[in-house]
């Protein structure tokens, strides 16, 4: 079939509006019309040609909600109609990963999805004849896309996709981050480095989690309000200080706190995110993803004094079991997903969706088919 997409022909240039060719899902697959996608920061990494994994010419996007058109041979759990939302951390239930209860990081189909394929080897997608890539198993910047249905949460059929699309990433990825790697507990202290809809996430993770300090950290000054809104106690600008912002935050607590989280994905600020812990017990949860080649560094005294380095990925939430329930979440009020949506664009007019969050003007864009 016939689908609109933004295709990502290679690295540095504007995403091209185009039809592509969409194959019929094989076995295990699923054909989903996607009806919203967020824009990710990652979607900008990839198209930056930073990412090891990044493949040209790609359909990229992994923020998404869509509805199920057709099911392929072998697929049991999922029916045309059923409202989904794509995961780019698959759960096949039966993997080595999957049955430790040690992390949410399915293998199942990793292996291929890093290469831009599907399980079998080959793509579903292709422009004049040429194959196209997918991205993260998910390809949400298409109108039609095929996806593993390991790689599908079902939820709700009453779920507003052009909301919950985020819980597809960036929202999930900065809850998650704070209930299931750090475990923040009431009356615990945190720093926040980076308020994008990650750090924001992470922000509103902490509320839920009662956290007492909840300490802000951004380059830019015009992302403390939506911080505060969102229960930040505490805003801080690195650029206001000539000392190392691990001393201020150090200085602000007493000797540190007890949980910091990197959502930005800049080396030398993880480095910051890990010495304004806490000596003895203070853990550092690295969240933003750095480029090829980038290595992160500290004085291992700062390990030995017993600060930690964790890393996190789609917020340690396995998708199939997990999101249903954040969906319900956000359904009732318990997530909210209102404040990270600061534009809507169409499909059109992706371009200025990466514009705008290279112009730090937006949290999240959602764009619409
Ligand atoms: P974003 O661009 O919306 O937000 C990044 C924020 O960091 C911006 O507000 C920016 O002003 C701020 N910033 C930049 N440099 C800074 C500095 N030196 N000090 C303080 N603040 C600074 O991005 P996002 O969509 O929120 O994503 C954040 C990071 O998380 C990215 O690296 C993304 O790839 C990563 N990410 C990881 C996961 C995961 O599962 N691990 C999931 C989603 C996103
Ligand atoms: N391809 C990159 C790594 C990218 C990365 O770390 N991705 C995060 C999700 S970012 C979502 O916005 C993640 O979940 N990683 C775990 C995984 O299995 O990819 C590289 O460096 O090669
Ligand atoms: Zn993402
Ligand atoms: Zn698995």
């Amino acid at each position: 079939m016939k689908s609109r997409a933004a295709v990502a022909f290679g690295p540095g240039k504007p995403l091209e509006i185009v039809e592509i060719d969409v194959a019929a899902p094989q076995k295990g697959e699923v054909l989903v019309k996607i009806t919203h996608t967020g824009v990710c920061h990652t979607d900008a990494f990839t198209l930056s040609g930073d990412d090891p994994e990044g493949v040209f010419p790609a359909v990229l996007g992994h923020e998404g909600g869509g509805v199920v058109v057709e099911v392929g041979e072998g697929v049991t759990s999922l029916s045309p109609g059923d409202r989904v939302i794509p995961l780019y951390t698959a759960e096949c239930g039966v993997c080595k990963f999957c049955t430790s209860g040690k992390t949410n990081l399915c293998q199942a189909v990793r292996g291929t999805q890093g290469k831009g394929l599907m399980p079998d080897g080959t793509t579903r997608f292709s422009y004049n004849g040429k194959p196209v890539y997918h991205y993260m198993g998910t390809s949400t910047f298409s109108e039609y896309t095929v996806v593993a249905e390991i790689s599908l949460a079902k939820i709700n059929p009453h779920a507003p996709l052009d909301k919950v699309c985020l819980l597809g990433c960036g929202v999930t990825t900065g809850i998650g981050a704070v209930h299931n790697t750090a475990k923040v507990k009431p009356g615990d202290s945190v720093a926040v480095f980076g308020l994008g809809g990650i750090g924001l996430a992470v922000i509103q993770g902490a509320v839920q989690a009662k956290a007492g300090r909840i300490i802000a950290i951004d380059t830019n000054a015009e992302k403390f309000a939506l911080a505060q809104e969102m229960g930040a106690t505490d805003c801080v600008n690195p650029k206001d200080y000539d000392k190392p912002i691990q001393d201020v935050v150090v200085a602000m607590t007493d000797g540190g706190v007890d949980f910091s989280f990197e959502c930005i994905g800049n080396v030398d600020v993880m480095r910051s995110a890990l010495e304004c812990c806490h000596k003895g017990w203070g853990e550092s949860i690295i969240i933003g993803v750095a480029g090829a080649g980038q290595e992160i560094r500290t004085r291992p005294f700062q390990l030995v004094t017993g600060r930690v380095w964790r890393g996190s990925a789609f917020g340690g939430v396995k998708g199939r079991s997990q999101l249903p329930g954040m969906v319900e979440d956000a359904m009732a009020g318990r997530i909210h997903l209102d404040p990270f949506i600061t534009h809507r664009l169409p499909l059109e007019r992706i371009n200025e969706a990466f514009e705008l969050m290279h112009e730090g003007k937006s949290i999240r864009t959602v764009i619409h088919f």
